[in-house]
């Protein structure tokens, strides 16, 4: 075995965008093109010499080939230990659990998250640091700036390493220990929830499916929902990590888990539904005939913390990205604690927890999580609502229903038009950033504009400021329109349009969300003549 510096020259577009990098697999095959990103990660690192790091995916295709080049990548730079994921396996919380409880100095993930895998699909890698969470924008751009320069990468020339058998062995000076990739997580997520009750919920014949969408996130609700809490086998469904996620696209949402929303809608349905993407950090939560959005289950979290063991305390704080919905802001007011709006991307919310300002986040795009890990985290948000729903004895209708009859709705949706043309795009967004000065105090519809800028984030814990994080165009009674870009897809551009109204009267609870949102709808369309400069009648995707 050698170590060997191979000569290399830059690839455009490396810098990582809200979660790493993501880019197609056939990107990704590029000779020299995994390779300079995981350099320019070494680079940006400081003192790793003899430290451990962690490392695992998802299981989508490129997976096991990309595990191997790290580590004969770390090998060669001095690493000190290796934590591989048994098969390449880890899930992105199991990767931010490991992280903490091993005192690693961090991780390297290999994910594009709900994206679609396969050949022809998409891959990604990000780095967590020492904390478990992603990397903040001092790192990941550090990173680029490294992606720009680089002459060579070091790696040895070792053979691939058995990564389906535990245990250790050594690659060169450095120790690859291949672990399970469930324990540590599961034993967790027994510390923070009521097992007991949960499993008494299941002997009682509580019906519940899983919807593992044959990402990674399987096997974790296999080992806990139908090991250690006894749900019956076939409870967890589409539970194996393919390398093509069977040909779907892993998003937890009404509608890539159509299937589940079909169970959840029909004649059949069980008393729960879940379901959970690529790499397990997203969840859906679903009572029959309603899918709850993501923004109104992190307030009933918040609302109903106390009912779990690991939160019964209270929470001293509840963080949310700025496109989510208002709904947690009014938890926080209830109880007394302090809400906090970031930017869109779970790294934002790092800081927030380390300093604990934050026990609970969440965001629209179906993430949920907690102080317990770095990650937003699929399986904990649904051993959540089974708690609660254990704990209070009612179903998830009843539990919403209350919730919004407490605080109020905030009707939300949002639509995405995607893979549209990134000039066009930007252009639309460049000129409604142009347009928001005169915004202000305009009446539009039934609306009168009371704020409209793009949104800038000054971090309360290292006052650092992030810019150009989503034009928002808030009116005098809180309903708002969001605009962003987002930061994730590798075609083109996706244009994402928030819209969120509150609603305090009950009697008006039960509307359907689009028709609820349709002054809303058309305010944005007005200003962004969106239509018009996409190209596109129709958003591509409503959650
Ligand atoms: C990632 C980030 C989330 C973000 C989501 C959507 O999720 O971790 O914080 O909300 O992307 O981002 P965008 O709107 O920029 O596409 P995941 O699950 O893809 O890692």
């Amino acid at each position: 075995m050698t170590i060997q510096t191979i000569a290399t020259t830059p690839f455009a577009g490396q810098r990582p965008g809200t979660s790493g990098l993501r880019k197609k697999v056939t990107e990704f095959q590029q000779p020299g093109y995994l390779e300079n990103f995981v350099e320019a990660i070494f680079l940006t690192l400081g003192n790793f010499q003899g430290r451990t790091l962690v490392l695992g995916g998802d299981g989508r295709y490129f997976n096991r080939e990309a595990i191997q080049t790290i580590l004969r990548m770390a090998a060669a730079h001095g690493v000190g230990r290796v934590l591989v994921g048994r098969g390449g396996i880890l899930s992105t919380p199991a990767v931010s659990c490991v992280i903490r409880k091993r005192a690693a100095l961090g991780g390297i993930v290999l994910s594009a998250s709900h994206n679609p895998g396969g050949p022809d699909g998409d891959f990604g890698i990000k780095y967590n640091i020492d904390n478990g969470g992603p990397a903040p924008e001092k790192i990941t751009d550090a990173i680029y700036e490294h992606t720009r320069t680089l002459t060579s990468y070091r790696i040895s020339d070792a053979g691939p390493v058995d990564l389906d058998k535990i245990g250790s062995i050594r690659l060169e000076d450095m120790e690859v220990e291949v672990i399970d990739s469930v324990s540590d997580y599961a034993e967790l997520m027994a510390g923070l929830f009521d097992f007991d009750a949960i499993r008494a919920l299941f002997q009682r014949g509580f019906t519940m499916r899983f919807d593992g969408m044959y990402a990674v996130s399987g096997p974790y609700a296999k080992a806990i929902i139908e090991g250690m809490l006894g749900a019956p086998a076939g409870t967890v469904v589409n539970a194996e990590p393919l390398e093509d996620f069977g040909g779907h696209h892993p998003d937890p949402n009404p509608v890539n888990a159509a299937d589940l929303i079909a169970l959840m809608d029909g004649p059949d349905a069980p008393d729960f539904g879940a379901a959970s993407d690529g790499d397990g950090d997203r969840n859906m939560i679903v009572g029959r005939k309603l899918a709850v959005s993501p923004s109104d289950s992190l307030a009933i979290i918040a609302a109903n913390a106390t009912v779990a063991p690991g939160y019964r305390d209270g929470i001293k704080g509840i963080a949310r990205s700025m496109p989510t919905s208002q709904a947690a802001d009014r938890v926080a007011a209830a109880l007394g604690v302090s809400c906090f709006e970031t930017p869109t991307g779970w790294k934002y919310f790092g800081n927030l927890l380390d300093a604990g300002l934050a026990s609970l986040c969440g965001e629209e795009s179906y993430g949920t999580g907690s102080m317990h890990i770095r990650e937003k985290d699929g399986v904990w948000a649904v051993l959540f609502w089974l708690n609660l729903i254990a704990a209070t004895g009612k179903s998830v209708n009843e539990l919403v229903q209350e919730h919004w009859a407490r605080f109020g709705r905030n009707y939300y949706s949002r639509h995405d038009y995607e893979a549209v043309d990134a000039g066009a795009a930007s252009a639309m967004m460049d000129d409604l950033r142009g347009k928001l000065a005169s915004l202000a105090g305009q009446t539009l519809g039934d609306f009168r504009v009371q704020l409209a800028d793009d949104f800038t984030y000054t971090d309360p814990v290292d006052n650092s400021v992030s810019t150009r994080q989503g034009v928002r165009i808030i009116m005098t009674d809180g309903s708002r329109i969001v605009l962003r870009l987002s930061g994730t897809g590798t075609e083109g551009a996706t244009v994402r349009v928030y819209l969120e109204r509150y609603e305090a009267d009950a009697s008006r609870h039960n509307l359907d969300t689009q028709q609820a949102l349709a002054p809303l709808i058309a305010i944005a369309e007005q200003v962004s003549a969106l239509k018009a400069r996409t190209g596109r009648e129709q958003p591509s995707v409503v959650t």
